[in-house]
């Protein structure tokens, strides 16, 4: 067996099942051999969709994230998506070609290339070690939520593997001692030490009116926040990236930050405790500081020390996983006479803590966007964007999947959308890259075929991956794709038009979507009022064997105003 080959079979055998990339003579052979063992191919048309897809599917999934491209433009060209992945943590691996001649045009630092964006550059030397530094570059990726690029050059891939030789049965035991990690990329459960969850107790037995936000890291640790939210009477957050996870509580306040209801806004920041659970507590999470009230202690559960106070000064870091270490804080609660913890405040009825009749009854009131008052300013052609998201929101199933790109428009599909749980929310934008959103559709619907995929773009967004619209139909996916077209780099136009400033560069003549849409074997609906949305549901009643593109044509008179709030980042 080949080196190509070898590594293939070895990322087949720990369990991946589905690669993205686009195939070129540097990828060729390992890419045949992860098809050859089982896992499922999806040939993107872009590096860059291929990585998103990848980066996508592993958040949905929980599996390491595999892409494949070739050597130099290739990798040059999945760069932004592989940029997003590593500030994100995805767990992926990026098998590239590598030319290592530096004679060869296709010859670049590809270890610096990766580095820059805080990937790890790995690769594999020789035949004899292909197995081992595959499996390393696995164990990287899963272990330490790293996205790996793997190195595979040219004049390496063909060297012979002893897969089957003298050591062939220790490669084996090997490749099946690493399965058992394999098949999740999730944290080990790691829990702080006891004087520090004594703390944690200690300050949730006092507060009156705690607030957990989630985050990605505690995506998995629903059930156990729940439980500790319940005993100390806490209301459940979350960051953009973990939306849905307590979808059904009635203490879900949904996302903290930029896109929260006024009620959310106004109930964390009056909270005396919130505690961050694998949150990074960013500007974008708590309005760059605002929803953190003066006299609010801050605490924060991270398996990482080094991101633990990085955004905000907290007065508790505790490094651990968050199911295992929330698991734990319950159980000193519970055995406050042996740890000496103030006991809890006696229940009263339903009422502890923040849990009030009356709060409740204003989350069941206000909580979500869809109940928030608004003036519709749509007429002449154009829709208000609210009102076009809350007739999709009660048009679509509720099964959904729903990912968003980069923009103006970015807030009205992640506010007025309901999802069903954290896997109904694809949210690729540590790197505020606009372009993704399309192929961040497609890696989540692949991980989730049971649920209704949209995507929600700009029409700049929506351009620059337009070449996915292929993919997406060869795919044969039921997706909505909904375009929020105002004709112009919308967050540019309300970012410097209020200051007098030309827009010529970042305003467009009118593109027509669905006759673009049509022509890759999209069904389309162009909307420019309410009355429109029948065709949507129209096609929700058909085979829905082709996806459907919604053009919109919204409103554009104002920004939205967490655009000022994302201006302030930079
Ligand atoms: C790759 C990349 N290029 C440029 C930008 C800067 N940028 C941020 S938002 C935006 C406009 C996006 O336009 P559109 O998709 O139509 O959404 P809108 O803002 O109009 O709602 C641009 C160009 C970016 N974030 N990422
Ligand atoms: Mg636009």
């Amino acid at each position: 067996m080949i080196v190509a080959e070898a590594v293939g079979r070895v990322l087949a055998e720990l369990g991946a099942d589905t690669a993205f990339g686009v195939v070129g003579s540097g990828n060729f052979h390992v890419t045949n051999a992860l098809v050859e063992h089982g896992v499922r191919f999806v040939a993107a048309r872009h590096e860059g969709g291929a990585a998103t897809m990848a980066d996508a599917y592993a958040r949905m999934s929980g599996k390491v994230g595999i892409v494949s491209v070739h050597q130099g433009p290739g990798l040059t060209n999945a760069m932004t998506g592989i940029a997003e992945a590593a500030k994100s943590r995805t767990p992926m691996i990026v098998l590239t070609g590598e030319a290592t001649d530096v004679r060869s045009n296709f010859h670049i630092d590809q270890d610096a290339l990766a580095a820059a964006v805080g990937a790890v550059p790995l690769r594999v030397t020789a035949g004899t070690e292909a197995v081992e530094e595959t499996l390393s570059a696995y164990r990287t990726a899963s272990r330490e939520r790293r996205t790996v690029v793997l190195n595979l050059p040219l004049d390496v891939q063909q060297d012979i593997v002893p897969w089957r030789g003298l050591i062939g049965e220790f490669l084996d035991q090997m490749v099946a001692s690493h399965r058992v990690v394999a098949g999740t990329a999730g944290p080990s459960f790691s829990t702080p030490p006891a004087a520090e969850i004594d703390a944690l107790a200690r300050l949730l037995a006092e507060s009156r009116r705690p607030v957990f936000i989630a985050g990605r890291g505690a995506r998995h640790a629903r059930a156990e926040l729940e439980e500790l939210a319940a005993a100390t009477g806490a209301l459940l957050a979350t960051s953009a990236v973990a939306k849905g996870l307590f979808r059904g509580s009635p203490w879900d306040l949904d996302v903290s930050g930029g896109f929260a209801t006024p009620l959310a806004a106004e109930l964390i920041r009056d909270a005396d405790l919130v505690v961050g659970w694998g949150c990074a507590l960013n500007m974008w999470t708590t309005r760059h500081g605002r929803l953190i009230g003066e006299h609010t202690t801050l605490v924060q559960v991270d398996l990482d020390q080094s991101a633990l106070g990085v955004h905000r000064p907290v007065s508790l870091g505790l490094v651990g996983d968050t199911a295992a270490t929330a698991r734990t804080a319950l159980h000193a609660l519970e055995s406050t006479a042996a740890t000496a913890l103030p006991a809890l405040e006696p229940t009263g009825g339903p009422e502890r803590g923040y849990r009030s009749a009356e709060v409740a009854g204003r989350i069941r009131a206000e909580g979500r966007w869809q109940t928030v008052r608004y003036d519709d300013e749509g007429g002449d052609g154009l829709i208000d964007p609210r009102t076009l998201t809350i007739g999709l929101d009660d048009l679509l199933p509720a099964e959904r999947i729903v990912a968003v790109d980069s923009g103006n428009f970015m807030g009205y599909p992640a506010m007025f959308l309901d999802v069903p749980d954290e896997r109904g929310f694809c949210f690729t934008q540590a790197f505020q890259s606009i372009g993704l959103g399309l192929a961040t559709a497609i890696g989540a619907a692949l991980a989730r075929p049971d649920r209704l995929p949209v995507a929600a773009l700009g029409d700049g967004g929506a351009l620059m991956g337009v070449a996915e619209f292929e993919t997406v139909v060869r795919l044969g996916l039921p997706m909505v794709v909904v375009v929020y077209d105002d004709e112009a780099y919308g967050a540019e136009v309300h970012h410097f038009g209020p200051h007098g400033h030309p827009l010529g560069t970042v305003t467009f003549p009118p593109a027509d979507f669905a006759a673009i849409a049509t022509g890759y074997g999209f069904a389309a609906v162009t909307v420019t009022g309410a009355g429109d949305l029948a065709g949507v549901a129209e096609w929700l009643k058909g085979p829905r064997d082709r996806p459907l593109l919604v053009h919109a044509k919204v409103t554009r008179e104002r920004g939205s105003w967490w655009l000022e709030e994302a201006f302030k980042g930079h």
